[in-house]
């Protein structure tokens, strides 16, 4: 059976894939502390991508046929406030990966997760990025993706099997509210429950971005580890919806979803000073190679994002 080995599994997307991946795959988590709740039949193992022995023992044990690699420091004011750790874990991380798949798996296909703030400066030009659009990152954050996409690139050269992912803003249940949408649907959640005034605090709600479901994305994983089948491919792939959608707009549908009335003030806090006002991603490519689109409305993710929003402040002091 088809072995998936998932760096990063307890976090957002991992979560997710993990459900996803289990019909087809024998699936192993790695994460940095061991999940509380494990599901039934998944194996899993702690590791720290930083620590290169811990890696090459964990491929050299598991022996995966597949691995995704989402573990990250994903956060952008992380990666300002901390650089050396988004640096070691993102760039670093990667490399002792690479190194152990080379050494311990070297026939295993692997799918990183990148991401389309590699583009930067690039998505002022206003017009959807496609794959061969220049990288101009703009934050620690995304300079780290962009220099581990490079050292994928090297380890591919050299016959490592796999592909680059960069998926667009993807959004649902269990995101972090550092995040945006999550901080709109965790404050109305609180707003409903009584334990927050009827005002959200909002940053930046001009800027438009290409939002995506986290499920569609997760599904795009999954069609890009069947590349491993051993057909040409390209190395690097959009994950897009190839639509640009106003915060503000993400913001009001919310609203109008919500049981109670609620006013909007400005946080300044909130705005980043080097916020890219526009931002939607090219997916012809993974359209063509692979017959992915999304298929899950932009309206049906916030009213699950809502949903679970209302469940988690039940339990928030
Ligand atoms: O720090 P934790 O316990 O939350 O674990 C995070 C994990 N992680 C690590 N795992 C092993 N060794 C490390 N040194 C290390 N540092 C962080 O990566 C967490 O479980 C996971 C990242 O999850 P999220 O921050 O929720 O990211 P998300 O949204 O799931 O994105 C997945 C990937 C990332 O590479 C993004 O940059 C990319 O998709 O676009």
């Amino acid at each position: 059976m088809k072995h998936v080995l998932l760096t990063g599994a307890n976090g957002f997307v991992g979560n997710v894939l993990l459900d996803q991946l289990s019909a087809g795959y024998r699936v192993s988590c790695a994460c940095s502390v061991l999940n509380p709740s494990p599901r039934a039949g998944v194996e899993q193992v702690v590791l720290d991508i930083r620590d290169p022995m811990a890696c090459a023992a964990t491929l050299g044990r598991l022996k995966p046929t597949h691995i995704v690699h989402l573990a990250a420091i994903s956060h952008v004011p992380t990666s300002f406030r901390d650089p050396l750790l988004a640096w070691n874990t993102n760039v670093i991380g990667s490399l002792n990966l690479l190194e152990a798949i080379k050494q311990k798996v070297p026939d295993a296909f692997v799918v990183f997760a990148s991401s389309s703030e590699v583009y930067g400066d690039a998505f002022k030009s206003g017009a959807a990025l496609g794959e061969s659009s220049p990288c101009l990152p703009m934050n620690p954050y995304a300079a780290s993706k962009l220099a581990a996409e490079l050292a994928f690139e090297q380890y591919f050269k050299q016959g490592i099997r796999g592909v680059i992912a960069r998926p667009f803003n993807h959004i649902g249940s269990g995101q972090s509210p550092d995040f945006v949408t999550a901080s709109f649907a965790r404050q109305i959640a609180l707003i409903e429950s009584g334990k927050q005034a009827p005002v959200m605090q909002v940053g930046n709600l001009e800027a438009y971005r290409d939002f995506l479901d986290v499920r569609d994305v997760c599904t795009a994983y999954a069609q890009l580890l069947e590349l491993s089948d051993g057909r040409e491919h390209p190395r690097v792939f959009n994950i897009a919806s190839g639509q640009a959608r106003k915060i503000k707009e993400v913001l009001d549908e919310l609203i109008t979803q919500s049981t109670v009335a609620i006013s909007v003030e400005l946080d300044p806090q909130r705005l980043r000073p080097s916020d890219i006002p526009f931002a939607v991603g090219n997916c012809e490519r993974i359209r063509e190679v692979l017959g992915w689109q999304p298929s899950i409305s932009l309206n049906e993710t916030l009213a699950s994002l809502l949903a679970d929003w209302r469940m988690r402040v039940v339990t928030e002091q």
